[in-house]
């Protein structure tokens, strides 16, 4: 393998054949301008020709993280997308659920830390969220407190959220005085393409330029309702870290809504009730008038906690909810293709 690849997080389970010089990794997007990592360096990059043609919708688009092959004898000093590169990963958002659309916030990413903060109540709900996203993306998530240089008992905190989050590993970070800095780079791998989400004012940016080792990246978060009619940028960056590894800055890792064709996120998250559900007596239970339902008799026995079944049924039928519009888009992509092709025959 190419230094090169190395350098940028290669994950070799992408076997490419082709010229090590046409190869790339897309590290900074703003409104389909482009910069690629090539092994001369940095370099603008546009998408034309073939990759334009042939996507049907937004996600066949490169996006940060991307690993693309750039054309072949192109002497501008623009280079041209040519190729995306298959994803084994990606970190998808819908802006709102009228939004037929998906859009990738980052590709190819390995780990996922969701960022808490030491200092507010966490709330189930929105980490249950998170959880079902990352593992839909096919990252993996790693829970991180934030600002526990600010709370007196930060390891008393991390106990109640290691109980939220069975089995996820959970680090602690304080800014001040960089505590947990090493637990959290021994977590970063050569390999790893990571990204940060949390709410805004979380740490995100503080953490990744304490990781960087310098100040890259503007920090102290407006407050959300201060920021309608202000200019939010999208401008997503994906950055090398000195101890190996590539982290990617995509602002408005927020909330957002599920994307996915598969229910893997949501039985990861919700294994208990998974559990539970195979004990029904019935396999198409549905958990409402039918006699011995494990589901039933955990809520009444207070076993299973009815906020979290509540938020398990609302992130189904949410997930079953895109699914059904993500058929129908991709039904129409599946004509507007064919039509495509038949264009071409008929020229
Ligand atoms: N004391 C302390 N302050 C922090 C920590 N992380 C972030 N901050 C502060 O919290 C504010 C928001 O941080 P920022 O990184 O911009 O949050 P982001 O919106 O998630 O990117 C800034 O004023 C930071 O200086 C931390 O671990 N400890
Ligand atoms: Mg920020
Ligand atoms: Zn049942």
């Amino acid at each position: 393998m190419h230094e090169f690849q190395k350098n940028y997080a290669y994950r070799p389970e992408i076997n490419y054949q082709g010229s090590i010089e046409l190869l790339a990794r897309v590290i900074n997007e703003q409104k389909e301008r482009y910069t690629v990592q090539t092994i001369y360096g940095p370099r603008p990059a546009v998408v034309k020709g073939k990759l334009r043609y042939n996507a049907a919708s937004r996600e066949e688009f490169p996006s940060v993280g991307d690993w693309v092959v750039l054309k072949e004898n192109n002497h501008h000093d623009i280079r041209i997308i040519d190729e995306l590169l298959p994803r084994f990963s990606s970190i998808i958002r819908k802006a709102d659920s009228l939004e037929t659309h998906a859009q990738i916030l980052a590709s190819n990413v390995t780990k996922v830390f969701i960022m808490l903060s030491a200092e507010e109540k966490i709330n189930e709900r929105k980490l249950e969220r998170f959880l079902v996203t990352v593992w839909e993306s096919g990252a993996s998530p790693i829970l991180i407190l934030s600002k526990a240089d600010l709370v007196e008992n930060p390891e008393a905190i991390k106990l109640e959220v290691d109980q939220l989050a069975s089995g996820i590993p959970v680090l602690i970070w304080g800014a001040n005085r960089e505590i947990g800095k090493e637990d959290i780079q021994n977590s970063i791998h050569a390999d790893d393409t990571i990204v940060l989400m949390g709410n805004s004012g979380v740490g995100k940016s503080t953490l990744i330029n304490h990781l960087l080792e310098k100040d890259v990246l503007k920090t102290g978060a407006v407050r959300d309702s201060d920021k309608r009619g202000r200019h939010t940028t999208t401008h997503r960056e994906l950055f090398r870290l000195p101890e190996g590894g590539v982290i990617i800055d995509t602002p408005g890792m927020r909330g957002f809504l599920l994307w996915t064709g598969e229910e893997t996120g949501l039985s990861q998250t919700f294994s208990d009730i998974q559990i539970l559900i195979g004990r029904c007596r019935f396999n198409d239970c549905q958990h409402d008038t039918e006699p011995d339902c494990a589901v039933k008799e955990a809520l009444e026995t207070g076993e299973l906690e009815k906020e979290r079944w509540n938020s398990y049924v609302k992130l189904q039928k949410e997930l079953a909810y895109l699914e059904r519009k993500q058929n129908a888009r991709l039904a129409a992509e599946e004509k507007k293709k064919w039509k495509q092709a038949t264009m071409r025959h008929l020229k």
